[in-house]
């Protein structure tokens, strides 16, 4: 079989740099795309050790600039591209919502029209998010369940969603779009909840920090294991057709749960005490508060509720995740204590 090449947009991020992993390992030649910023953000690559493997090749790059995107398509003629370049924080959305559409929404477009201009057989995967389901019209979500986003986050992904689609039957580009559910892993940006969660336990655990502070901690997600989740965007461009999937778990829990597990995986057990706003987590043998809620947290508009049933990808792509929710949790709290231990945190 001939090498294959693959562009990553986002290599610098959690998913990035798993794909980066799984796509070396797999002898392709991957050129990664990252921002110039005023500091280098390549820990992600570096914990993998993949960051100066001979195939991996890192370009500077912006998807808002459509000339960046159609210079980097002509210039490395790649077989396949994952675009999973993004605005990717709910939260900021709602305060940055003409960047977030920039960069999420547009810039998807950005990317396909340099495949339609440079080379229309380029394979392309889009990242969608269960986040276009936001208030959700049906319990579990599959592909056909109507998409109702809650942030300007989930409305600039729904847009490059149907974008993409419509590049698909318009000009027969093979373009696939996954709707992913929340993954997480060690390299899970500390923003968010699940990360923000394992490190401030970490904390607490090692006494760096004493309390917890968290906004809605009734939302329910179905949460995987992202390393898992990178093998389905492969799988969904190794396919005959291209197509839309849905990779989730089909479990739901809430934060507060996670909560509770996270503690637990360091040995701390908690007792929750209160409601909504007042909501506190106390330790059962010290007595102390180790969480609270604090609603500078809350957003304007929440998803309350995801729950993915991936039975379509299991059929037509043999995907199905294999690590527990508890599992996840105890591996980001080990990571966590492993990184605050040696005094070093992303
Ligand atoms: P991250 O936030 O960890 O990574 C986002 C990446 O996008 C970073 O490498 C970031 O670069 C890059 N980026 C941001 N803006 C630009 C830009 N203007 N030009 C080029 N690159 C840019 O996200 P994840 O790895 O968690 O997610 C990957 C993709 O999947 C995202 O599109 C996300 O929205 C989507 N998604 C994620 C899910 C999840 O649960 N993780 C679920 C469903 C969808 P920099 O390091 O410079 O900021
Ligand atoms: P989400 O992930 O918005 O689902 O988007 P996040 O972890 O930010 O929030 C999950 C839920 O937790 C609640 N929450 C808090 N969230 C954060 N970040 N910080 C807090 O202190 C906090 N307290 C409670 C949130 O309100 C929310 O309900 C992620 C991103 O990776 C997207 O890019 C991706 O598309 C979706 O997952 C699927």
């Amino acid at each position: 079989m001939t090498k294959k090449t693959a562009i990553i947009t986002g290599i610098t991020g959690q998913d990035g740099a798993y794909l980066a992993q799984l796509l070396l390992e797999k002898n392709y030649t991957v050129y990664g795309t990252y921002r110039r910023t005023s500091s280098v953000n390549f820990w992600r690559l570096e914990e993998l050790g993949v960051q100066n493997h001979p195939n991996l090749h890192l370009v500077e790059y912006d998807l808002t600039d459509l000339g960046s995107n159609i210079s980097l398509v002509q210039k490395v003629q790649p077989d396949e591209i994952y675009n999973l370049a993004a605005q990717s924080f709910v939260g900021v959305s709602f305060d940055q919502p003409t960047t977030t559409a920039q960069i999420t929404g547009l810039g998807a477009v950005n990317l396909l029209e340099a495949i339609r201009l440079v080379n229309p057989k380029i394979r392309f995967y889009q990242a969608s998010t269960s986040e276009m389901f936001g208030k959700v019209q049906a319990i579990p979500q599959i592909e056909e369940t109507p998409f109702y986003p809650r942030s300007p986050y989930g409305v600039a992904k729904l847009y490059a969603h149907w974008m993409t689609v419509n590049y698909r039957e318009s000009y027969g580009i093979f373009g696939s779009s996954g709707i992913l559910f929340n993954h997480e892993s060690p390299l899970r940006g500390r923003e968010f909840v699940t990360r923000k969660i394992t490190d401030s336990v970490a904390k607490i655990q090692l006494g760096k920090l004493d309390v917890l502070e968290l906004g809605n901690i009734d939302a329910k997600r179905d949460w995987g294991f992202a390393k898992e989740y990178v093998e389905g965007m492969w799988r969904m461009l190794q396919a005959d057709e291209p197509d839309t999937f849905v990779l989730a778990t089909n479990r739901t829990e809430t934060v507060r749960d996670f909560v509770r597990m996270a503690f637990k995986a360091a040995n701390i057990v908690v007792d929750f005490k209160g409601s909504a706003e007042d909501e506190t987590a106390i330790d059962v043998v010290t007595g102390k508060t180790v969480m609270r809620v604090n609603p500078k947290f809350y957003r304007p508009a929440e998803v309350e509720l995801l729950i993915g049933d991936p039975a379509k990808a299991k059929a037509k792509l043999d995907w199905a995740p294999s690590t527990t929710l508890e599992q996840l949790c105890k591996m980001m709290v080990e990571a966590d204590i492993r990184r605050n231990t040696a005094g070093f945190s992303f």
